[in-house]
């Protein structure tokens, strides 16, 4: 599967402890509204994985110690030239205490109950494949902030 020259690099965290999953509500700037894993813009200098960390740091106050990569994709939105490569993460073990912060409110979710609707459509289509413990990668193309007009992914 080829895939666009992303314009920004960003991490995604999925804290799984089977059945739960950890979600943070973005309280303010891309994807405000929507239940989400954690993670941000890596900056220059940084590796993906120093990046993981002070983002789950800074976001929820947890620091991951134990972790694996799980994905790879590419989202691209009709009309605007940026692509975002989104690194996910399965985060097995942590240290330190859950906070909510200016960012992000915490909550722990049972993987049968998730908020679907306030989260982003994406989701839907890869949640699956890393809740069956699969390495993959993936590429769409969104119209709007609702509405995925293509997609494609594969396991890895
Ligand atoms: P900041 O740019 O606010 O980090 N992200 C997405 N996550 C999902 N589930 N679907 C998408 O579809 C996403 N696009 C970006 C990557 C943005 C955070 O949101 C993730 C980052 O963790 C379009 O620093």
């Amino acid at each position: 599967m080829k895939h666009p020259k992303p314009t920004k690099i960003t991490t995604l965290c999925l804290v799984y402890q089977h059945p739960k999953i950890l979600l943070g509500l973005k309280k303010r700037g891309f994807g405000e509204g929507r239940w989400n894993g954690y993670g941000g813009k890596v900056d220059p200098g940084e590796t993906i994985k120093e990046s993981l960390v002070r983002e789950m740091q800074e976001e929820c106050g947890l620091t991951p110690t134990k972790f694996e990569k799980r994905a790879t994709m590419y989202f691209e939105f009709k009309g605007y030239p940026e692509i975002i490569e989104v690194n996910v993460f399965a985060i097995d073990e942590f240290e330190g205490e859950l906070i909510e912060t200016e960012e992000m409110k915490p909550k722990w979710f049972d993987i049968d109950g998730l908020p679907w609707k306030d989260m982003w459509p994406d989701d839907l289509h890869w949640y699956p494949l890393f809740f069956a413990g699969k390495k993959f990668k993936g590429n769409f193309l969104f119209d709007g902030q609702d509405k995925i007009i293509r997609h494609e992914l594969e396991e890895i």
